[in-house]
């Protein structure tokens, strides 16, 4: 098996692989050092937190994870909590971070001692071939299947010719400024909070560490966000009487532009795409890494059935097994983007249909038990 990639989707394939015996080589076009410290998603599903957990990576996670039972709607002035154990039966999520879990897959892979190559470069993809250059020596690789999980701006989708895949896409007029802060976490819980100004989150990564975001415009450029102005638009978004913001030293700013992606179907010939590599979502959702995970869990399986007995039905059922939840993990991520930011060109109108909406979420068990689903992940899709 030849993987392209070595972000979650990659890394959690190559273990599941390993643990079935299936020989792989992972190729990753970044040092080491970069994936380690790249910043991104930071809450897990339960069962994604299950999974890694039983292919042998959730050490870490399970003593420094931090479980949430909830989250926290704000708006109006103020904050209304989603319990998720009692609304979907005793399920929780995880915040951890993506780089935590991705250098916990890395240090995994590497005890195993099978192939993993950073800083490959030149990579040409004509599954089952992948070609790429490593220092001065030029490799071809030729594999039973092509893994794609080299992200949305990787090589492997576009390595497929024009005309099979169709593809479905969203732009949202607006973005994320993200920023982590060293600084005790304000509120125990994730908080989303809609606001006159624009959409805010708070949400962390440790008892000293705060991830917090802010609805930007998508144009914007962090320059214009000193970090002063930054706090002071944070304490506006998600100030509430008698509760304290924490600040701290911005550690590190960056901005995200919202985005629906998907294409179909999601293999060609002997080329699997999965994770950001095949669909994105906004991150309102908090749902790309478990896509990711659940797209290559699926996979595994069914390579297992091939490599087991030659029966290909299980890998032939791939994209459309995959699919199901990546279009329910994508109308998720719309939902909670349109009720939660504000339309720069909205009018009065949308904005009374989007507090309709939350005050809904917030006052109908239903309602409540239906985004939790959701958001906790959906045991069967
Ligand atoms: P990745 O993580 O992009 O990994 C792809 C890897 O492929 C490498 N690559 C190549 N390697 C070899 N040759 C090439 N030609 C290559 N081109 C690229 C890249 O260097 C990289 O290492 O995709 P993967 O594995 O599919 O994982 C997807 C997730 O990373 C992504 O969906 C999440 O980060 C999205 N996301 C969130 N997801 C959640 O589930 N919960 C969250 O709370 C959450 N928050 C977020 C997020 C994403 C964010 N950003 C920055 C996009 C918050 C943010 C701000
Ligand atoms: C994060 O902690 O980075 C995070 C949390 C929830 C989201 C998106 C990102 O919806």
């Amino acid at each position: 098996m030849g993987i392209v990639g070595a972000g979650p989707a990659g890394l959690v394939l190559a273990q599941l692989l390993h643990l079935e015996d299936i020989d792989s080589v992972v190729l990753e076009d970044r040092s080491r050092e970069y994936v380690e410290q790249r910043i991104r998603a930071g809450v897990l599903e339960q069962g994604t937190v299950d999974l890694l957990t039983d292919i042998g990576v959730g050490e870490r996670l399970q003593r420094e994870g931090l479980v949430h039972d909830g989250i926290e709607l704000q708006f109006a002035g103020e904050r209304h909590r989603i319990d998720f154990p009692s609304l979907t039966g005793g399920r929780r999520i995880t915040v951890y971070g993506q780089q935590e879990l991705v250098k916990d897959l890395i240090a995994a892979r590497l005890a195993t001692r099978r192939p993993l190559h950073f800083e490959v470069s030149d990579v040409r993809v004509a599954a089952p071939v992948i070609r790429y250059r490593r220092g001065d020596d030029e490799v071809e690789l030729t594999c039973d299947f092509v893994a794609g999980c080299d992200g949305f701006h990787g090589v492997s989708r576009d390595s497929i010719s024009a005309g099979v895949l169709n593809s479905f896409e969203r732009e949202y007029p607006f973005a994320w400024l993200g920023i982590l802060a060293a600084a005790p976490p304000s509120n125990e819980e994730l908080i989303y909070a809609y606001h006159e100004r624009g959409f805010a989150l708070h949400s962390m990564r440790s008892p000293t560490l705060t991830r917090l975001y802010l609805q930007v415009r998508p144009d914007e450029a962090v320059a214009e966000w000193p970090d002063e102005r930054i706090w002071e638009e944070l304490e506006r978004r998600l100030g509430l009487e008698g509760w304290t913001l924490n600040t701290g030293e911005v550690v590190e700013k960056g901005v995200t532009p919202m985005r629906s992606f998907v294409v179909e179907p999601m293999q060609h010939g002997r080329l699997f795409l999965a994770g950001d590599a095949a669909h994105i979502v906004p991150p309102t959702g908090a749902k790309g890494l478990n896509l990711a995970v659940a797209d290559v869990r699926l996979f595994a399986a069914a390579l297992a059935v091939w490599y087991a007995s030659g029966d290909e039905s299980a890998l032939e059922r791939y994209s459309s097994d995959a699919l199901r939840r990546v279009w329910r993990a994508e109308h998720f991520s719309w939902f909670m983007t349109s009720m939660l930011h504000v339309l720069e060109d909205g009018d009065e109108f949308d904005r009374r249909l989007q507090l309709a909406q939350l005050a809904y979420v917030c006052s109908s068990e239903k309602a409540a038990a239906s985004l939790a689903e959701n958001y906790v992940g959906l045991e069967h899709v």
